[in-house]
Order: structure tokens, then C-alpha cells, then sequence
């Protein structure tokens, strides 16, 4: 199937309504227990941004790896994470993905290709590019992909990664989720103009901006990157617009702080990934309601298990704190 110029069929969008709502539903989730101060480690949400990851991730395959930042949920979860070990992970617990010692900021599956979050802002970039070099040099047919906030195109690592993946035309996607901010600071205090899909013309390879609330459109672009880079033709840079709903790290808004207004968000949050997902699929006649309501209880069943299954598991002990180091 060529995934670049698919129409939205019953299966991809069974496919990505489901991620959408894996996503915001664990995050949903995270909003909801915060309170009970069981989950200690500082959360950064994407609630809002679901379309990005989940239309990347997508248009993925089991074997392409990606690298996450430290707003990693989504990413980890749409590349087909198992929830429970992300939910133990929240609450510190053995059994998580970092076996309770990384806490939000250190999701990874590698057995799927979710190879790690890097908090570093700007650090998924040169991650990728290793990996995308080493499976250029074994001869896979893989890709790597780095996600990176906006404010990570202010750090020499995007410059010089772009360069030399542009040089060396390796296997390698740059998603850049645009949400305009970095912790509190717009886009506009920081750089003379904000379209950074425009920054790839200058190491010569294709950039594209997309609306990061249109799941479809981020899976079209995602595809196109991912074939060009299997064919050998080198990295792709995707803009992908979107909004942060929540506070910069934690699950509460953020609008008493003055640097935007409860209109703006609530104006945001009317643009919402699944809302608008939902709204093609009925307009469309893709998939039928009761079929969208499986899938939502299916999700809910899934997020109630993860819970149980963190709140149940051990911690871990004293001893084990420098294991795995
Ligand atoms: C090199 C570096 N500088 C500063 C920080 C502190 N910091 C953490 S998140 C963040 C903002 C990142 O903004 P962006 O890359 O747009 O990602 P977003 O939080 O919007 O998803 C900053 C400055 C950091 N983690 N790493
Ligand atoms: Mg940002």
C-alpha cells in the first residue's frame, strides 16, 4: 500500500483513532491521580498535541525506532508501548520501563523501537542520527526518528544534525511538534520567524509544515518521509503545528500565569485531535459509532489495568539503585 497518498480507509482510521485515544486517555488518567501524590516525578503533558505521535507512529513500522523528549508519553505510547509498564513507571514502581528509577521523563520500549527519552532539549536529534547512521551502515530497511519541541531549533544540535543527515542521506525523519512555546516563552520572543519547516531549505532537504491536529494529514507526511528515507533519498524535517493544553510540566492550566489567556486554550482546545478525527469519520461515513465506542472502552479497560497494576507492583529496593546504570 502506498501509506503517502492513502485515503482515510476503515482501518487506518480504526488505527489512529485508537492511538489518539491511548494517548490522551493515559494522560486523562495522569490528571485524575495526580492529586493522590502517589505519582512523584514531575509529568509533562501532550494533551492536545495526540495527533502528532499518533500520526507519526503510524506510519511506522514495529522495527523504526524513535527517540522522545522530555514530553514523551504520546510518542512512546503511539509507537505500541505497553501502558503497565509506563503506568509502574509513574509511580516509581519496579516493574515500569526503567524499572521505577526514570520516572515521566524516561519512557522507552526498546523491544518496539521506543528507544528513549532524552530531557535534554535538543538531544533526540543527535540520538537519532547515530542510530540512523548505524542502520544506513548495516543495511536496514529502518528509519529513525527524532521528536523535538520548537525550542530545540535554538540549539546547535538541530543545525549541525540537519547538515550532516542532509550530507550523509540517512534514513531519518525530524518531527518538530511546534506548540510555540518553550516552558513559557512564545515563539515570537525567540526567533525572527516562526514557519521552521523553512530551516530545511538550507541543508537541502524537503520540510513540510502540518496542522499537528489533523491525525491524517501528519500520517500523509509521515509516510512520504518514510518512503523517501527507505528509498535511500535522505532526512525529511515535518513541522507539525499544535498546542499544549496544560501547564508546561504538570496536569493543571497554566492561563493564571499571563503569558496566554483561558480564551486562548479554550479556543485551542475547540481544535481537538479527536474531536476532529471524530468529525471526519461521521462526515465521511468511515466507521460506525458503536464501533468508536468499542475502542474507547477498550482504552478505558486497558488504562483502568495499568493502574492496577502500578498501584499493585513493588518498589524497588534500596539495594537495586545503582543497577542497570
Ligand atoms: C539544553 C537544555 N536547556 C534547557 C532545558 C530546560 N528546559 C526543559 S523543557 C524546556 C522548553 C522546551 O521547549 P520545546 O523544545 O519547545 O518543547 P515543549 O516543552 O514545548 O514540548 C526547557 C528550556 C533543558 N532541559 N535542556
Ligand atoms: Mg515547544
Amino acid at each position: 500500500m502506498n501509506k503517502s497518498n492513502s485515503q482515510l480507509s476503515p482501518e487506518l482510521a480504526q488505527k489512529l483513532y485508537l492511538s489518539l485515544l491511548r494517548c490522551r486517555k493515559f494522560e486523562e488518567k495522569i490528571v485524575e491521580l495526580y492529586p493522590q501524590q502517589e505519582i512523584r516525578c514531575p509529568t509533562h503533558l501532550s494533551l492536545g498535541q495526540e495527533g502528532v505521535a499518533a500520526g507519526v507512529c503510524s506510519a511506522l513500522e514495529k522495527e523504526d525506532l524513535i527517540f522522545s523528549t522530555h514530553r514523551c508519553h504520546s510518542h512512546t505510547i503511539a509507537k505500541g508501548a505497553d501502558l503497565k509498564f509506563l503506568m509502574a513507571e509513574l509511580y516509581g514502581k519496579k516493574t515500569g520501563c526503567s524499572k521505577g528509577k526514570g520516572g515521566s521523563m524516561h519512557f522507552l520500549q526498546p523491544e518496539i523501537g521506543a528507544m528513549g527519552a532524552s530531557a535534554i532539549v535538543g538531544g533526540t536529534i543527535p540520538l537519532a542520527i547515530g542510530a540512523a547512521l548505524a542502520l544506513k551502515m548495516k543495511s536496514k530497511n529502518q528509519v529513525s526518528v527524532a521528536f523535538f519541541g520548537d525550542g530545540a531549533i535554538e540549539q546547535g544540535t538541530f543545525h549541525e544534525g540537519l547538515n550532516f543527515a542532509s550530507l550523509k542521506k540517512l534514513p531519518v525523519l525530524f518531527i518538530c511538534e511546534n506548540n510555540g512555546l518553550a516552558t513559557c516563552t512564545p515563539i515570537s520572543s525567540r526567533q525572527p520567524f516562526s514557519d521552521i519547516y523553512k530551516r530545511a531549505e538550507s541543508y537541502m532537504i524537503p520540510g513540510n509544515q502540518v496542522d499537528g491536529t489533523n491525525v491524517h494529514e501528519v500520517y500523509q507526511a509521515a509516510a512520504t518521509a518514510v518512503e523517501r528515507a527507505k528509498k535511500g533519498e535522505g532526512p525529511t524535517l515535518i513541522e507539525a503545528q499544535c498546542y499544549r493544553w496544560r501547564e508546561h510540566v504538570g496536569p493543571n492550566f497554566d492561563y493564571q500565569l499571563g503569558f496566554r489567556s483561558k480564551e486562548d486554550v479554550e479556543k485551542a482546545i475547540e481544535k481537538c485531535p479527536i474531536k476532529c478525527l471524530e468529525e471526519k469519520i461521521k462526515n465521511e461515513n468511515i466507521l460506525s459509532k458503536e464501533i468508536l465506542l468499542e475502542i474507547s472502552d477498550l482504552v478505558t479497560k486497558e488504562i483502568e489495568e495499568s493502574v492496577n497494576f502500578a498501584k499493585e507492583s513493588p518498589f524497588p529496593q534500596a539495594e537495586e539503585i545503582f543497577m542497570d546504570l
